[in-house]
């Protein structure tokens, strides 16, 4: 690991579901401190009992609750202005919120990182900390949450991170080096992208290829590759979305959607996707972020995206029937 001075970098995960877990048990085997901001039944077990960590090879890790402080809802004022990282992990509908709580709790010159799916976050962490203080980011890494306090690695990508403007916040800069330098030590494959639109549009056409039709058919996402007629319908809505991204200017020509597709899917294959994860667990589910900004940039740019509202709509339907039983 880099030498930060001899100085303990501290970062807060903001939004503790299967990838802000995943996270948290992998810098737990860093000298990070942690702090992790999540609510209920979840936190209070990370908070009492601590975390029960499946890993890549099967075996269980326990890191235990003195490992990290958590808490929720308002911010203790001992914690304002004290972390040098903030990752936020939570779903696309928190973003504001997770913001907010970033903006009181990190120093000066600390960084803020989205890793969720979907595309505006950073944008919107730009708007609350200023440029100087984001990057853009996302994760090909697969979790899935068990009970309460319970996750399991189930697939090994990367954390990838970009720079929004690159004369603020660069590859250069001493506490971009210390995140990608700490996130190797835990493991975690950071890797720098060098155009922030164009990283986000892959993760995105990968997340709308897979999250909605794995959510809706209730399937791990190995069989949208075993199954040749979900395989199709998963390419063609990626090959729609893709018409988009090029209709707003971001270069796909080294990327191979196809081969993409396959590999985050084999990658993956035991993994409930974070929207079947949010179905089941009757939640808000992120395809507003997904399928939603697809339809509606679309729609701006008089590219039509039947494919990508028939899921919108269907995800839709339900989140629908789950709330209204
Ligand atoms: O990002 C994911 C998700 O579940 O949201 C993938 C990469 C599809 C892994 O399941």
């Amino acid at each position: 690991m880099r030498d930060c001075g001899g100085l303990i970098l501290r970062i807060a995960i903001l939004g503790v579901g299967s990838i802000g877990s995943l996270i948290a048990a992998q810098l737990a085997k860093t000298d990070a401190d942690l702090l992790l901001y999540t609510r209920g039944a979840n936190g209070e077990v990370l908070a009492t009992n601590g975390l029960l960590f499946t890993n890549l090879d099967g075996e269980i890790e326990h890191f235990p609750a003195d490992r990290w402080v958590v808490f929720e809802g308002e911010i203790p004022e001992p914690l304002f202005s004290c972390v040098d990282v903030a990752i936020i992990c939570g779903k696309s509908n928190s973003t504001a919120t997770l913001a907010a709580v970033a903006e009181e709790m990190m120093r000066p010159n600390a960084i803020a990182i989205s890793v969720q799916n979907g595309l505006g976050h950073s944008e919107r962490l730009v708007g609350r900390l200023g440029r100087h203080r984001v990057l853009a980011g996302c994760t090909t890494h697969g979790a899935m949450r068990g009970g309460y306090g319970e996750v399991t690695w189930t697939g090994r990508g990367a954390i990838r991170m970009a720079s929004l403007f690159e004369s603020e916040l660069g590859p250069g800069d001493s506490r971009v080096m210390d995140l990608i330098d700490i996130l190797d030590d835990a493991g975690l494959d950071p890797e720098w992208e060098f155009d922030a639109d164009e990283m986000l549009w892959h993760k995105l056409l990968l997340n709308v290829a897979i999250n909605p039709l794995a959510a809706i058919c209730g399937v791990r996402n190995g069989e949208l590759l075993a199954q040749p007629e979900l395989h199709e319908q998963a390419f063609s809505t990626m090959l729609e979305a893709a018409q988009v991204a090029s209709a707003e200017g971001v270069d796909l020509s080294d990327f191979d959607c196809l081969a993409e597709l396959n590999r985050v899917l084999e990658a993956t294959a035991a993994n409930r996707c974070s929207m079947l994860q949010d179905v089941m667990a009757g939640r808000v589910t992120e395809i507003d972020s997904l399928c939603g900004e697809v339809v509606r940039r679309g729609e701006e740019l008089g590219i039509a995206t039947p494919l990508n509202q028939q899921l919108l709509t269907l995800v839709k339907g339900i989140e629908h029937s789950t709330k209204t039983g």
